[in-house]
């Protein structure tokens, strides 16, 4: 699959600051030592609807996470999936009486269009489910024959069993796993399986759903997790640096995810880190494409808000907060927006110099964005007020709120 256009990364005077991280799996920070190529993993969409400002605001954490690494002049390998074929996104096609290709397609195509706009930096491979499928399978039959996966009236299960570090990302105990498991997307309930959290490998063909060629599996299609270990191995091999998504995400999938690909490979660990935005809520419960309580970035795009802005709002939150959106946290990234727009507009101002440190700072201890948009304020205030005789000044300081931030002024 194609990504979207990247847009231009300024290079900034001095130097960046390597990245300090929360990683969920030792529950504390982490500093990160990627090598000269860092190595990053963001779990993508499902597009069965558009782009929310809970997805917008998980992808811009990562987004800093690369724009940090960038700045210590590392080069980036992102890779990001595409779950086009999935329950969820079948049964919307279902409900709605569209063909389930033509809706993943179109909300895909919406959301390379969202996050043009919003500046978040493309990966270098995008890759979608269904063309990981031909990947997917011979690692599915590698688990089998190992004895770390079984088959269960034509589905192929994975044994948790199998991987001694089961359970070291999310940490959490068998009954919270139990209840996690049921709610995203695992069968704890059913009859015949090993252990009831293991998860779904292979699902046999289903009358009236799609279903490809799976050599000695049989007909059928891949389950959540295998999809994602396929596109990072392949892509990135194992303990790549970070692997990114959404609070919701750490269990079940980013623990199953380690545990299928440590299995296979034997090797430990898959990532280095795990990396969780927390939830972007609305009138007081998560966005989701389920619950239908959405705002939409495309929405907000067509109603003529400036795509700055809607970053900016994101960026007034830290990253691993759970918060909710509300009209007036985009009220104040508008007027914040056109604070900052008066302020680099004049021809000099007060030293960037402290002010690029500071930024740096800032993102450097677990990408604290909030901080460095007061930091920003700051300087902005002190333009206003005294001035100042720095010439270059504003253009510093454009260059390093576009650099870091990902916003233009
Ligand atoms: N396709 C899978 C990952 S392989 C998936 O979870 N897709 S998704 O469309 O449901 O979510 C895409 C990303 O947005 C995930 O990282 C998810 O954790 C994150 N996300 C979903 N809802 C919210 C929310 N309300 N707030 C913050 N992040 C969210
Ligand atoms: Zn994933």
């Amino acid at each position: 699959m194609h990504a979207w256009p990247a847009s231009e990364v300024p290079a900034l005077p001095g130097k960046g600051r390597d990245l300090r991280i929360h990683d969920t799996a030792t529950g504390g920070l982490v500093t990160l030592d990627p090598g000269p190529v860092a190595r990053i993993y963001v779990c993508g969409i499902t597009p069965y609807d558009a782009t929310h400002m809970g997805h917008a605001a998980t992808y811009n954490a990562f987004d800093l996470v690369q724009r940090v690494w960038l700045d210590t002049k590392r080069q980036v390998h992102y890779v990001q999936n595409v779950t086009d074929v999935d329950d969820p996104l079948l049964e919307r096609a279902t409900r709605d009486g569209k063909d389930w290709v033509e809706l993943a397609e179109g909300e895909t195509a919406l959301f390379r269009e969202d996050m043009t706009a919003l500046r978040l930096l493309p990966p270098k491979h995008y890759i979608g489910a269904v063309e990981a499928i031909p990947g997917i399978v011979p690692l599915v039959e590698r688990l089998r024959d190992m004895g770390a996966a079984y088959e269960l009236e034509g589905d192929v299960y994975f044994s948790v069993e199998s991987d001694t570090h089961f359970g070291e990302v999310s940490g959490l105990d068998t009954a919270a796993m139990k209840l996690l498991s049921a709610e995203r997307g695992g069968d704890p309930e059913r009859v015949g399986k090993k252990n009831p959290l293991d998860p779904m490998l292979w699902m046999a063909a289903r009358e009236g759903e799609p279903s490809w060629d799976g050599g000695s599996l049989g007909r059928g299609r891949p389950g959540w997790h295998i999809e994602c270990v396929a596109i990072a191995l392949d892509h990135l091999g194992m303990g790549f640096d970070v692997q990114g998504g959404g609070s919701d995400l750490a269990f079940p999938h980013h623990e199953m995810g380690a545990s299928h690909a440590q299995a296979l490979t034997g090797e430990y660990p898959f990532a280095k880190a795990y990396v969780h935005a927390g939830m972007v809520g609305l009138d007081g419960a998560k966005m989701s494409k389920s619950k239908g309580n959405l705002v939409f970035v495309s929405q907000l795009r067509r109603d003529g808000v400036d795509p700055a802005a809607i970053r900016l709002a994101l960026l007034a939150h830290h990253y691993r907060a759970d918060w909710e959106w509300t009209d007036a946290v985009l009220a104040e990234a508008v007027e914040r927006l056109g604070r900052w727009r008066a302020a680099v507009s004049r021809p000099d101002g007060p030293s960037a110099e402290a002010l690029v440190e500071e930024i740096r700072e800032a993102l450097a201890n677990d990408l604290d964005a909030p901080a460095a948009l007061a930091a920003v304020d700051r300087w902005a205030a002190g333009q206003a007020s005294a001035g100042g005789a720095d010439e270059g000044a504003p253009g510093v300081v454009s260059r390093a709120v576009d650099a870091l931030l990902g916003v233009a002024l």
